[in-house]
Formats: structure tokens, sequence, C-alpha cells
């Protein structure tokens, strides 16, 4: 990762979002493509006594009004103060992600799941999840894992799934996302199962419903063993549409109010995931599931063609 850094050759921002203080940038690297991410980090709770002692005076750009000041000022900290995050080598579909886009609802149909949608998740290249397999088989991030059962399936070896037993279904990796940046009030793990037959929330049904429930009551006691949470303080979900298509639960506090994704039109929530299945077994087969998208995105864009070829039809 410092290799990607020091050798990074800046090309253009791809995002700046002031709010969340988040950026995206472009680069190169000989011939390839990189980007570099960096975020503000949050005060941990015990720099909070030093902000001012460290504060870097006098302050630039000083107002005072009656008994109110502000301005701007270094504050000199010994802990780091940006996350950072690096893809390298980075291709177009990373690119066009984490690109400033408008983002765009598309009311997805059984028909139109089957139609559209599925043959692009059926064209996203395997490599896409290597990172994903990684995690699962132990070469990457094995020390971080917080929770692991089992050992990674392939539904290719058919023959030798049917003679496992049952519940090596169920399996499945707990570990930190990427995203989170360590403190309890952002707390943001994600679940993966080893099976790699669930390709999205459609897939879905009642056969699903243990590795769900015990993704939920393991999650709930890993963070009230870790961090005194109560299962009140969590909040899991599902997206919808998902960037990986290898099936993973979003488990994060409910404190992290703004974390990415935790929008309606792409987070589901893991309950009621449970509840609808519980319901009718074929729910997610059969409804109607709205999702936003970014305007770039391949499979928005396979969308907008369909949709002009049912025009240049309806017009010939
Ligand atoms: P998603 O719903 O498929 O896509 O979730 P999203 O990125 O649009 O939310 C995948 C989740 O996995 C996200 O929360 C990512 O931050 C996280 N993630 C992605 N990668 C590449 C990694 C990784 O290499 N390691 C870890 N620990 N998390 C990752």
């Amino acid at each position: 990762m410092d290799q990607v850094i020091e050798q990074f050759q800046f090309e253009r921002v791809l995002s700046h979002d002031p709010r969340t203080k988040l950026v995206y940038i472009l680069g190169r690297i000989q011939d390839q493509h990189a980007i570099v991410s960096f975020e503000k980090a949050r005060y941990s709770d015990s720099e909070l006594p030093q902000l001012t002692t460290r504060t870097q005076r006098p302050l630039d750009d000083a107002n005072e009004n009656n008994i109110y000041g502000w301005g701007m000022a270094n504050v000199r900290l010994d802990a780091a103060d940006t996350h950072i995050k690096t893809i390298y080598p980075a291709t177009e579909l990373h690119i066009r992600k984490y690109e400033h886009q408008q983002r765009r609802m598309i009311v997805e149909t059984p028909a139109l799941y089957e139609q559209i949608t599925y043959p692009y998740i059926k064209s996203v290249p395997a490599e896409r999840i290597q990172w994903v397999i990684n995690i699962l088989n132990g070469t990457s991030e094995a020390d971080r894992v917080i929770y692991r059962q089992g050992n990674i399936k392939d539904s290719k070896d058919k023959d030798e799934e049917e003679k496992k037993e049952e519940e090596e279904e169920d399996e499945f990796v707990i570990l930190p996302d990427m995203k989170w940046d360590g403190t309890k009030e952002s707390l943001y793990w994600v679940a993966i199962a080893m099976r790699d037959d669930i390709l999205s929330l459609r897939s879905l049904n009642r056969t699903h419903l243990d590795l769900l429930k015990k993704i939920r009551d393991t999650a709930y006691r890993l963070a009230k063993e870790r961090y005194d949470m109560d299962k009140d303080l969590l909040r899991l979900f599902i997206h919808y549409q998902p960037s990986y298509y290898h099936f993973h639960v979003h488990i994060t506090a409910i404190s992290f109010a703004d974390a990415p994704g935790v929008v309606a039109g792409q987070a589901h929530l893991l309950d009621t995931v449970i509840d609808n299945i519980e319901l009718y077994n074929d729910y997610y087969q059969r409804a109607t599931l709205p999702f936003t998208i970014g305007e770039r995105h391949p499979l928005f864009l396979a969308y907008q063609q369909q949709e002009s070829s049912i025009t240049t039809s309806h017009s010939s």
C-alpha cells in the first residue's frame, strides 16, 4: 500500500463530499489506474481533552463578535488523522463506482431481473470477488477475522457438496469492513457466507433462513462481547444492488447513521428480510425491488438501452 501512495501520479478528482470529508482521487502508476481515497478521521475520545492545548495559535481568519469566536487552525494530535484506502490496479468499473454521478431509481420487477439484471450479474468477471475468496480461504485479512466457521465452498463441486452435512451451508466469516475506522460509534463489520451460490437478495428463500438467523445472532453476540453493545444498537442489512455478488450482510452501529449505503433504495434490514421469507418462501423471487444506482454504472446503462429499444420498437 505504501508503494501505491509513493508512486501515485495525480490525474483527477473523482468525487469530493465536503460533508463526509471523503475524497476519491484517480491517478496512474506506470500505465495502470489507481484510486486513492482520503477521509478525515473522527477524534478519538482520548484526544478530546487535548484539543485546545494542541491548537496552533494564532488562529487563521479569527473572528469575534460579542461572546462568540471562530477561526481556522491546525490541531496537532499524535493519532493518525486520515483514513486512506487504495485500489490498484483500478478497473473502469471502480472508476465509475467512485466518480461523482447522479443516482437513479430503477423499479426492478421479476421480469426485468431475468431480462436485464441477471445477465449483468453473470457478466461480472469472477476476479471482482477475489478479495472475498481471499478472506474465505484465509489468504487475506486472516488476522482481522472476528468469527470464522467452516471452509470455502465451491458450488461447482456438487458431488462433494452433497456429501457434506446440511449445517455446513450455514457457515460464514465476520470481519471488520474496509470502511470501519475502528470506533464503536461507527462500528462496521461484514458477514460473508462461505457458500458461493447466493447471488443476492433475489436468491433468498426459506432454505437460507438458518444462515440469516445465525449471522444475526452471532453479530449480536460478538458486538455484546466486544463492545458491550446491545442488539438494539445495531443495524444489520443487505444491499440490493450490492457491488459484489457473493452473499454478505452489513453489520453497523445505529449511531453510524450516515454510513454510505444506509439508505432506502439500497439497504434492506435483515429482520425484514427474514420476516418476508418466513411469510412467503418466494417473496424475493416475486417482489418488485426498487433500487438506486449511479447513472454511469453498466447496469443502469443496460436498463437505459432496454428502455430505448422499447421506445424504438413502439414508434416503428
Ligand atoms: P456491497 O453491498 O457489495 O457493496 O458491500 P458496497 O461497497 O457498494 O457497499 C461490500 C462491502 O464489503 C462494503 O461495505 C465494502 O466496504 C466491503 N469491502 C470491499 N472490499 C473490497 C473489501 C476488502 O477487501 N476487505 C474488507 N474487509 N471489506 C471490503
